[in-house]
């Protein structure tokens, strides 16, 4: 059983300006709805009904089938959607603490050196995808995905993520990727939810 599409977790308007109500109206109201809709619609009927999300985006995600790629698109962006809203925050921005900043400094060089890796990864990226602060083999890491790319596929966890699809950001800065990038670790980053994920995936004890 895939999860519904989930309630944004703050009002609509609550990220502007950084990120307007209008964007986040159709970013989860259209884009994502449709996402789980044709999930719904695709799996009905087949084996992955009985799946969990991840599972499916696990079955599918080296598939060379068509049905199989259509599946895999729709379940990785469900659950990167559903990720990416934890990820924003009225609130965000600044700086983590405790043991994920520890490990940013061991594993990164400290926050500078990521934000720098950050922004050039995720403004450098070429077409639509993400950008993600994941777990690797212990690691905190930097990286970016292609399309509906998924750290889960590739057996990275996720910390944070960015939607770099134009749909995430052209209605407030059109084509300035750099500019929204800016914004969303300047206003937007929700370190309190990575620092959450961090703990719980490495082990650390929260400070
Ligand atoms: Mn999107």
């Amino acid at each position: 059983m895939i999860p519904p599409l989930p309630a944004l977790p703050y009002p609509e308007d609550a990220l502007a300006p950084a990120m307007s109500a209008e964007t986040l109206r159709f970013h989860h109201g259209k884009h994502h709805r449709n996402y789980v809709d044709t999930l719904a619609r695709l799996i009905a009927g087949t084996p992955y009904a009985d799946m969990d999300l991840e599972a499916i985006i696990r079955h599918t995600a080296a598939s060379g089938d068509t049905a199989d790629r259509k599946i895999f698109n729709n379940a990785a962006q469900h659950w990167n959607h559903s990720f990416q809203w934890k990820s924003l925050s009225p609130d965000g921005g600044g700086q983590p603490t405790g043991p994920l900043a520890e490990a940013i400094e061991r594993d990164l060089g400290g926050f500078n050196q990521f934000e720098a890796r950050f922004r050039e990864e995720a403004a450098g990226h070429f077409g639509s995808g993400w950008a993600w602060l994941v777990l690797s083999a212990g690691r905190v890491d930097v990286m970016t995905t292609h399309d509906a790319g998924t750290p889960i596929a590739h057996d990275k966890v996720a910390l944070l993520c960015c939607d770099l699809w134009e749909h995430a950001y052209y209605l407030d800065y059109q084509n300035r990727r750099a500019d929204f990038i800016g914004a969303f670790l300047a206003r937007l980053a929700n370190w309190r939810f990575a620092e959450e994920n961090f703990v719980r995936e490495s082990g650390a004890t929260a400070a």
